[in-house]
């Protein structure tokens, strides 16, 4: 029998955790790697048999060198892109509490900014349709496709009681 290679979607896990100490957020800017040159939260993949809470706790060590404390699961966003047959599954967290300090690393340079002077404009371009959900204590589920540019073609986003 014929077994057609992309038949299903592939899926790849990832996490977003993005520290939250109103009137400020802590933003990182990317290094290196996917999204460099882009401020966003901390995060990456979630590695085979890992919990995926567990996941975003390794990132924000590696990235901003601190250990978070309590966590909420705030957001899931489906991202895909144009003629690329996987689609990126993003656990988005919240968390108000952390020890150390953060620091740069290898991966990314930490930053504090109040909520009126997020840079938009240098983040991932769904961030500005999210982000105030997130920053208005509520949880959502979305989808957005990327075309050339990461310019934004379809999208959709909701507010959900329970991610
Ligand atoms: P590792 O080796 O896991 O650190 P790295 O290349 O650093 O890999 P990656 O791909 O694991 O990065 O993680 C990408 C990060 O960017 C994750 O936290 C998810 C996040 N991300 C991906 N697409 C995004 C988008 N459209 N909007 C957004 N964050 C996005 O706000």
């Amino acid at each position: 029998m014929f077994v057609k290679k992309y038949s299903k979607k592939m899926r790849k896990l990832l996490t977003l955790c993005i520290i939250f100490k109103p009137p400020k957020v802590l933003l990182g800017m990317k290094k290196r790697g996917f999204g460099a040159g882009r401020w966003n939260g901390f995060g990456g993949k979630v590695s085979e048999g890992e919990a995926v809470e567990d996941a975003a706790r390794r990132e924000v060590k590696e990235e901003a060198g601190i250990d978070v404390g309590n966590m909420e699961k705030v957001g899931l966003i489906e991202f895909e892109f144009q003629d690329n047959p996987e689609v990126q599954e993003v656990h988005i967290f919240k968390s108000n509490t952390f020890s150390g300090e953060p620091h740069e690393t290898e991966e990314m340079k930490p930053q504090w900014f109040e909520i009126d002077e997020i840079p938009f404009d240098d983040m991932w371009p769904d961030d500005k349709y999210w982000m105030p959900l997130f920053l208005n204590s509520k949880k959502f589920k979305g989808r957005f496709l990327f075309g050339e540019s990461d310019g934004i073609l379809e999208q959709d986003l909701v507010e959900v009681a329970e991610v």
